[in-house]
């Protein structure tokens, strides 16, 4: 059950590394940060797939503020590659969740996404600031989000990298929306469990776990690497767990 420390993935693509050395750096910023303790059979997975070598490298902490952080770095098969990150917020204090995903293939990258995303009705006022300061490069491919994407705030970011200039362009805004947080993050105070707010963060959470449990995609992919049964409880127990009641 000890925590595992960075597994080096050999072979990642430029802009998978470089997203998981700004992730890493942000999240060294944070007040308190704790390795969080996993379990032995989901920290680092090995697996083998029509001779391929499956293998995806989880990293967990927690911190004031912040009751998960999760990092994943995967490489599933067919060259996929997949950065999957998400920093779940303790809902005792008003803060958005963070999540990204780059989802790499043997053509380059077909999805990038970022967001800050609400946990009530409206983002915290100091994260639309601070959001609504940053430099936005004007990416030329914008994707669309899927139905259960109502999650995501509208400053969301869903594109597929036109070029080397602009996976550097979205490294660099990941790394602008998580100053905007971790400032926020470092100043927070929570607010008491039986507040009205924290229960309708915690709620707000218990949804945005519910919706991306509607991504099919990961589902199926995790189900042909290794098998249902495995993938449901990686999604169920790591990948969106449900927040525990404030
Ligand atoms: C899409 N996610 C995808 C795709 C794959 C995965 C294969 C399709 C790629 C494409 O449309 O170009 C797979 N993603 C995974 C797997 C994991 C993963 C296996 O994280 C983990 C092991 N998904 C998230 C998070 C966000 C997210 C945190 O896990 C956003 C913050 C978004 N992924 C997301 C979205 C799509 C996607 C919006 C597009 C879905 C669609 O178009 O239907």
């Amino acid at each position: 059950m000890q925590p595992q420390p960075p597994v080096p993935v050999p072979g990642l693509h430029p802009l998978v590394s470089a997203l998981a050395e700004t992730i890493r750096a942000a999240r060294q910023s944070l007040p308190g940060l704790e390795p969080l303790p996993l379990a032995e059979d989901l920290s680092s997975v090995h697996g083998e797939l029509d001779g391929e070598t499956l293998f995806i490298g989880n990293e967990l902490h927690r911190c004031q503020g912040l009751r998960k952080l999760h990092l994943e770095l995967a490489r599933l098969g067919n060259g996929l590659q997949i950065l999957h990150c998400v920093w779940f917020p303790d809902p005792h204090h008003n803060l958005p969740i963070f999540g990204a995903d780059v989802v790499a293939g043997p053509a380059g990258i077909s999805a990038a996404i970022v967001d800050l995303s609400p946990t009530t009705d409206c983002l915290p006022d100091p994260i639309s600031k601070g959001l609504a300061g940053i430099d936005w490069p004007p990416f030329r491919q914008v994707r669309e989000l899927p139905g259960w994407g109502t999650i995501f705030s509208d400053k969301v970011c869903f594109i597929r990298p036109d070029g080397a200039d602009e996976e550097t362009g979205f490294n660099r805004l990941v790394r602008d929306y998580l100053e905007v947080l971790c400032t926020c993050v470092n100043t927070s105070a929570p607010e008491p469990a039986d507040a009205v707010s924290t229960i309708s963060r915690y709620e707000g959470q218990l949804n945005y776990c519910l919706q991306q449990k509607r991504n099919d995609k990961t589902r199926r992919v995790l189900e042909k690497a290794f098998n249902p049964e495995w993938a449901d409880r990686y999604i169920e127990r790591l990948l969106f767990d449900n927040p525990p009641p404030p």
